[in-house]
């Protein structure tokens, strides 16, 4: 399997930066999380680690602990805010496996009973 090396111009990376706007609903020292804009469900959530890693495969093992703390956090609260009857957490790996934006993240997408996803 052939990875690029990390780009710093991809959009994640300008939505940390501030460069682009997002609807951010969380953030801490590690992570930032806001909505996606082709939510997949109402409430799907995007975990986002501030320092630059192209997906799970180049990232450093110490990323992991406040990543998946955060999505954690966020996951109850979205489960919460939009009454979900379950929530999915999805991580895509290159091109291949489905990945567009290259810039670690985590998806939180509630689901509904009888409410089939979009996509
Ligand atoms: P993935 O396939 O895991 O790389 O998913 C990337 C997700 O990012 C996809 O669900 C759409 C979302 N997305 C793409 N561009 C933007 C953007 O500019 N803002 C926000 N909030 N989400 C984006």
């Amino acid at each position: 399997m052939s990875s690029a090396a990390y780009d710093p111009n991809n959009i994640f990376a300008k939505i940390l930066r501030g460069e682009i706007p997002a609807h951010r609903v969380y953030e801490d020292d590690a992570v930032v999380a806001f909505m996606d804009v082709m939510p997949q469900s109402t409430g799907h959530t995007l975990v986002v680690p501030k320092t630059p890693s192209r997906n799970l495969l180049d990232a450093a093992p110490a990323t992991f602990a406040k990543l998946f703390s955060a999505v954690q956090k966020v996951a109850r609260a979205a489960q919460q805010a939009f009454d979900a009857d379950g929530i999915v957490i999805s991580q895509f790996n290159e091109a291949a496996a489905g990945q567009t934006v290259f810039h670690l993240h985590v998806h939180i997408v509630p689901r509904f009973e009888g409410v089939a996803p979009k996509g």
